[in-house]
């Protein structure tokens, strides 16, 4: 049960944020640096992303995520027995709710997000999208897998890369990052709508994102998806989610839309609108756009989410920013996710 008291925990430790300059992340997010994370950053190696200095207005700060001897062993991962209509759904909608598949995860992730809350600067990419002077707070963070031991023991231990596999048709899941998120209560800030493909360093078809919610939320203020737009072959530029700018301002170089005004025309789209419930897991594909409205968070509300990545998903540099945004990697459009960073931890044979 999650208390008042770690929702006052968190907001006090908002608090540290608001005298800081506001500082790009990788997602379009805004870190806001502060003594707190100053210090934090001072006892862990920085990583900085070569291509930038640390004065340039993008992603060029972080903890290294990567963490050397970190091994995750396939065969210690149990097997999810996805039913061939929920399958179907996914395909038909980008999209899929399987009610209560990970309730056991629930507590385990909540400690692993809090420790992300507690030193947003000890972890990679945390993210502030509430505007200052804006009640609640936004928070999410990325690429922690490593430095988490909830985290790396969810990935290590739970069904997430078999339901990736199973879900994409694929005939493997590569993991490509977790990301975590809190809205405290009293945010009204929406979650704009968008989707995670070209925010990302990887193209392709066969993606999966396992997104467990970790409080109940009412559909008002849950995560909502436009069915079928997977296939609209479309790609809308990246937003900021404090603002819901396009953070990348190559627009033509990116061949990318802006995206639609889904809240303005509801009735046109096929919405979800489900209330979610702890344990609850929802399944989508990288190109489905999601999003929140405004209306305001009465509770806590948390969810993690792991990015997974099918047999025909591949490296792709995208114009201006993407994500995860090191540049030290080696890889070249067209490359193979390099499987050291991106570890293979689930396969089927006997799939397409
Ligand atoms: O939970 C949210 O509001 C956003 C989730 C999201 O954008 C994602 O998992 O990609």
């Amino acid at each position: 049960m999650e208390s008042d008291k770690d929702a006052y925990g968190l907001l006090e430790t908002r608090a540290v944020y608001w005298f800081a300059l506001p500082n790009r992340q990788p997602n379009g997010n805004f870190l806001r640096p502060s003594s707190k994370i100053a210090n934090a950053f001072e006892n862990h190696a920085l990583t900085y992303n070569p291509g930038m200095t640390k004065g340039d207005s993008f992603n060029q700060v972080t903890v290294d995520w990567r963490k050397p001897g970190t091994r995750v062993d396939p065969a210690s991962l149990p097997a999810f027995d996805a039913r061939r209509q929920d399958i179907e759904t996914f395909r038909r909608d980008g999209v899929v709710l399987l009610r209560a598949a990970q309730r056991e995860w629930v507590e385990p992730l909540r400690r692993g997000l809090q420790r992300n809350l507690d030193d947003p600067g000890a972890y990679a990419f945390p993210c502030e999208s509430n505007p200052r002077g804006e009640p609640g707070r936004f928070f999410d963070s990325y690429c922690n897998w490593q430095l988490i031991p909830e985290y790396l023991d969810y990935v290590s231990h739970s069904t997430a890369a078999s339901i990736a596999g199973q879900f994409m048709d694929s005939r493997h899941a590569q993991f490509f990052h977790e990301h975590a998120f809190m809205k405290a209560p009293g945010t009204q800030r929406a979650t704009p709508w968008h989707q995670d493909l070209p925010y990302y360093c990887v193209d392709g078809s066969k993606s999966a994102s396992v997104y467990v919610a970790l409080d109940a939320a009412d559909a008002a203020v849950a995560v909502q998806f436009v069915r079928g737009s997977h296939r609209w072959n479309r790609l809308f530029y990246p937003r900021v989610f404090e603002d819901g700018s396009a953070f990348n301002d190559d627009q033509d170089a990116a061949a990318m839309e802006t995206v639609p005004d889904i809240d303005g025309q509801a009735d046109a789209h096929d919405l979800t609108d489900w209330a979610l419930e702890p344990g609850d897991v929802i399944v989508f594909d990288f190109r489905t756009l999601h999003g929140t409205g405004a209306a305001e968070v009465k509770q806590l509300r948390r969810a993690f989410s792991t990015r997974w990545l099918g047999d025909d998903m591949r490296y792709c540099q995208r114009p201006g920013e993407s994500s995860p945004p090191y540049t030290d990697h080696g890889m070249r459009d067209g490359d193979p996710l390099r499987e050291d960073w991106f570890p293979v931890l689930w396969r089927n044979d006997t799939t397409g």
